[in-house]
């Protein structure tokens, strides 16, 4: 609990043993409930998750959204965050990011990792895709985004029922954020974070996901989605 306000963080994985591990004792003491949606990891994933007491959803249906929605519709706290399990994201930094979402009545917190602390820490291909994906939404949404595809927010869970999340794959994570710029307005707002290197293998293909991205967002813009 922070401020009376009940926190729940949700962490999709698909064979993050190391990542959770890893993670374990950065967990902030103030999360309330940690619930691990997994994709039917064939590693020591939800063993590992279920040893250190955190909730495990199976969520067989294959996608980065997917994995979100079903645990959307299972949190339990007033104040949800996320963060991808590999230990890109800083989540001992939790408890201030909800003080400052509470304190400065903001309603979502998307943090962004560039400019990159550490240039290491993400390869130059992705470093390159997050840039251009990024100055497209902010070309198409007339404002100056500056990490449109991280996988850490912060928010109050009664934000969600604003949003009509469509995406069950990689483009959730952009159409999260621009719906939450369009109905929250300067109730949205990025905070810098560090990032990262990633544990454990990447789930992803830059180059195709890099393009669906951008052609999911013009299609939002379009209002074809
Ligand atoms: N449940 C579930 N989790 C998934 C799925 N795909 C990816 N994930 C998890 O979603 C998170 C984000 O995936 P990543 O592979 O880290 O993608 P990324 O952060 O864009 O790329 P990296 O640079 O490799 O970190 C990780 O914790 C994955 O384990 C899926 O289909 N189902
Ligand atoms: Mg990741």
């Amino acid at each position: 609990m922070i401020l009376g306000q009940k926190v729940s963080l949700i962490l999709p994985t698909m064979n993050e043993a190391d990542g959770l591990n890893y993670l374990r004792d950065k967990i902030s003491s103030s999360v309330d409930e940690v619930l691990i949606i997994d994709g039917d990891s064939h590693d020591r994933t939800r063993e590992i998750a279920e040893s250190f007491g955190w909730k495990v959803i199976v969520e067989k249906r294959r996608g980065y959204g997917r994995a979100y929605k079903t645990g959307f519709e299972q949190a339990q706290g007033d104040i949800i965050a996320t963060a991808d399990a590999d230990g890109t994201y800083p989540v001992e930094n939790l408890e201030s990011l909800i003080q400052e979402l509470l304190s400065s009545n903001l309603d979502f917190i998307s943090c962004s990792r560039f400019p990159l602390l550490d240039s290491q820490s993400m390869d130059r291909l992705n470093q390159f895709g997050n840039r251009v994906i990024t100055a497209a939404a902010s070309v198409l949404w007339l404002h100056s985004f500056s990490d449109i595809l991280s996988g850490m927010w912060v928010f109050k869970r009664s934000v969600l029922k604003e949003f009509f999340l469509e995406s069950d794959n990689w483009n959730f994570s952009e159409e999260i954020k621009l719906q939450a710029y369009q109905s929250l307005k300067d109730k949205f707002k990025e905070i810098p974070i560090p990032y990262r290197s990633r544990l454990g293998e990447t789930k992803l293909m830059p180059w195709r996901v890099g393009l669906e991205n951008i052609l999911y967002m013009l299609g939002m813009r379009l209002a074809i989605k």
